[in-house]
């Protein structure tokens, strides 16, 4: 009986410990029109559901949005809107070229409300609607950060904001992380996943076949019917940046509200932004007069002398009410 009562409970807790939910809590399935996969071309030479711009090349094995030349951009994007409401893009790339010391400047991965459009912000628009995750590999502002570079970071912006290069994201930046994906021999993925209001990127860069978290940001708004896209640049600076693959999952929840809702019509936003990084600025002339220095020290001492009179007085008061409890 004992061992039975035992052995039920054995089972309760390992039957327990295996229904326990996983982190994603969702089925994933595979959605092959907002995916990038080989054989890239389909039939004659177009690639099925995917569009370029600027600089990129279709090979068999590779999408190369810049090669290792200075002052290219380029881009594909995905010709679908994104209905999925909660999903992961595993983005495959490959980031090398010859230099040693000075590469640059980075690709970026988008879901924004306008694709096809070259511009500034690692080869497509400024004030865009959307998400972007950036991996950075060129240091703008080095003596600005207290991490190193490459740097995957985040941003998610409703129009309005202007993605600073000269401070390299920092002060619109959700998260980030260091990751030395560049000129290494391994296969070197990006992870985008996005459920729940909560954006989790992580990177697989050291031939493992796991993923390492890099950040995750809670209070996120995306709406549905965004385009999925990715955008590279070279400058003065250059590396080819490739990309092999791009698998999006659909994570449909297992369970949840979220479910029926409508997401259409969210504006992009996110709760928090990360604290901004040390920034040296110029440093500003100091403002006080002579005098006004003067009167904040006058002012200073009185407060100060205020303060331990009424400490004082306060004191005594309680050690007479403490005298008068014990007689
Ligand atoms: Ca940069």
């Amino acid at each position: 009986m004992a061992f039975n009562f035992f052995l039920s409970l054995t089972l309760v807790i390992s039957l327990s410990t295996e229904v326990l939910p996983e982190v994603l809590e969702s089925h994933e399935y595979l959605k092959r029109e907002h995916s990038l996969i080989r054989p890239y071309l389909g039939t004659g030479t177009s690639v099925p559901y995917w569009d370029f711009l600027g600089n990129t090349m279709v090979t068999s094995n590779f999408v190369r949005l810049t090669a290792d030349v200075q002052s290219q951009k380029g881009a594909v994007w995905n010709k679908v809107p994104c209905n999925v409401r909660y999903w992961e893009v595993q983005l495959q790339f490959k980031v090398h070229g010859s230099g040693k010391d000075l590469f640059g400047d980075g690709f970026a991965f988008w879901y924004v409300k306008d694709p096809m459009r070259l511009g500034d912000v690692f080869g497509s628009m400024d004030y865009f609607n959307g998400l972007v995750v950036i991996a950075d590999t060129y240091s703008n502002h080095n003596a600005a950060h207290k991490h190193g570079h490459p740097y995957v970071s985040a941003m998610v912006n409703n129009g309005t904001l202007h993605y600073d290069h000269d401070r390299d994201g920092t002060h619109t930046q959700l998260g980030g992380c260091v990751s030395k994906f560049r000129n290494i021999n391994f296969d070197t993925y990006l992870s985008i996943r996005y459920i729940r209001d909560t954006l989790e990127v992580r990177t697989s860069i050291d031939g493992g076949q796991t993923y390492t978290g890099c950040f995750t940001v809670v209070g996120v708004a995306l709406p549905t019917g965004y385009y999925f896209g990715v955008s590279a640049v070279t400058g003065d600076l250059s590396d080819n940046h490739d990309v092999i693959a791009i698998k999006t999952y659909d994570l449909v929840p297992l369970e949840g509200a979220e479910v029926l809702e409508d997401r259409s019509h969210l504006v992009p936003s996110a709760l928090n932004f990360e604290a901004p990084r040390d920034h040296v600025d110029d440093p500003k002339p100091s403002m006080l007069t002579g005098w006004k220095k003067i009167a904040l020290l006058v002012i200073g001492i009185a407060g100060i002398s205020g303060a331990v009179i009424i400490g004082g007085l306060m004191y005594a008061k309680q050690k007479e009410n403490q005298r008068k409890r014990f007689y």
